[in-house]
């Protein structure tokens, strides 16, 4: 199959999710053109089977904002001209659904259906903002298929939005190959002595991950034994979090690595993966951490438990509830035998159920059935 993808290419899970997908299909086969502003996070490199088309917005005076949708729209239907798409699959509802919607009625007579996958926000927050909602709502219905993340997500689409669409739920997935645990082979000594356990967190920093409590857990974690915090990503709430460590006297020992591509060496350093967010329709890090055999905190929201198991592949806890995080992680920290068999037990969870080898064979019976039918 011939299939156009966009996403946002910037460091957020939709885009991370949308690239792994394409660089998935492309390995069984597929032509994927990936077509967005920029070329996708952790895209390496384009190759026969994988394109980049980038979509190039007009500026003139006239414009308070550049038409970002339009362009969108004008490139999906040159492309999918050009090179012959069998269909699109759009990656977070706004405006990408918008922009296929008017791709695919630009194309007719030519059938071009295109499938939308929601991650999260472009529901509960994009969408929710009153004045978002007819369009988001149109655009998922007009849809040739809609796919949502987590049971959880499925629900709070068919529930808020009300959508006559059919939502199918489709988990997020992780490539077990390159995610795996490092047996020994991280450069953690770069970052850590012997003696010091290692926390993580990665993410896009932006409000919702609560990076002010990463901060704090790690402030009280950091009071009962030696330890280092990693610090993998960019965003809004950095520069607080860099005024708190520097506020509580902790600069030597939490290391700020910014937007980071092989995400799997870095998470491989870490005895625990703390995702403390206030909300998560997944939580795609805490999947990453488990595949490398990783033990994460994670606040209880969202989806978050439907990928992680309360006690079992690490802590549920609820979200702003830095004393009980710290705690947990300590927990962790401080008994190997629980981290290492909390590491064992969320890389089968991973192995077993969020491979991309289970997953991806969803994704294309989809395809198959959209491209068939309408
Ligand atoms: O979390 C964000 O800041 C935005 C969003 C994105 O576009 O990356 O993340 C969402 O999609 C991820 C990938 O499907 C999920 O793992 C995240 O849980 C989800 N974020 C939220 O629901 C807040």
């Amino acid at each position: 199959m011939k299939i156009g993808i966009t996403c946002y290419p910037t460091y957020g899970g939709s885009g991370v999710v949308a690239t792994e997908l394409g660089l998935e299909l492309a390995a069984r086969g597929h032509e994927i053109h990936f077509i967005s502003s920029a070329m996708p996070v952790r895209m390496t490199a384009a190759s026969e089977q994988i394109r980049f088309h980038e979509v190039e917005v007009m500026d003139y005076p006239l414009f308070d904002h550049p038409p970002y949708t339009l362009a969108l729209a004008s490139k999906m239907h040159n492309v999918a001209m050009n090179e012959g798409l069998d269909l699109l699959h759009v990656h977070y509802a706004i405006p990408h659904s918008v922009s296929a919607y008017l791709a695919r009625a630009m194309l007719r007579p030519r059938r071009l259906p295109f499938v939308t996958t929601l991650h999260g926000t472009d529901v509960t927050l994009v969408g929710a903002d009153r004045s978002y909602l007819p369009i988001t709502r149109f655009s998922i219905e007009e849809s040739d298929a809609v796919t949502a993340i987590s049971h959880y997500l499925q629900k709070v689409t068919r529930d808020e939005f009300e959508v006559r669409q059919e939502v199918e739920m489709i988990p997020n997935f992780v490539n077990c190959d390159v995610f795996q645990p490092a047996d020994g082979e991280c450069r953690r000594g770069t970052f850590a002595r012997e003696d010091e356990r290692v926390l993580a967190h990665l993410s896009n920093f932006r409000p919702v991950k609560r990076v002010p409590d990463v901060i704090e857990i790690f402030h009280l974690v950091r009071r009962e034994i030696p330890a280092k915090l990693l610090m993998i990503g960019d965003g809004p709430d950095r520069a607080i979090a860099e005024w708190m460590v520097r506020e509580k006297r902790l600069s030597a020992d939490v290391i700020f690595l910014g937007k980071q591509n092989q995400v799997q060496d870095l998470i491989n350093c870490a005895d625990v993966l703390l995702l403390p967010s206030d909300l998560e329709s997944f939580g795609l890090a805490a999947l990453e951490a488990m595949a490398c055999g990783v033990p994460v905190v994670c606040s209880r929201v969202g989806g978050v438990p439907e990928v992680v198991r309360d006690g079992v592949d690490g802590f549920l806890v609820p979200p702003r509830d830095v004393k009980t995080m710290a705690a947990k992680a300590l927990e962790i920290l401080t008994d190997p035998v629980k981290r290492e068999a909390m590491g064992r037990a969320g890389r089968q969870q991973a192995n077993s159920r969020f491979c991309s080898d289970k997953i991806i064979p969803l994704y294309e019976s989809l395809y198959r059935r959209v491209i068939g039918t309408r």
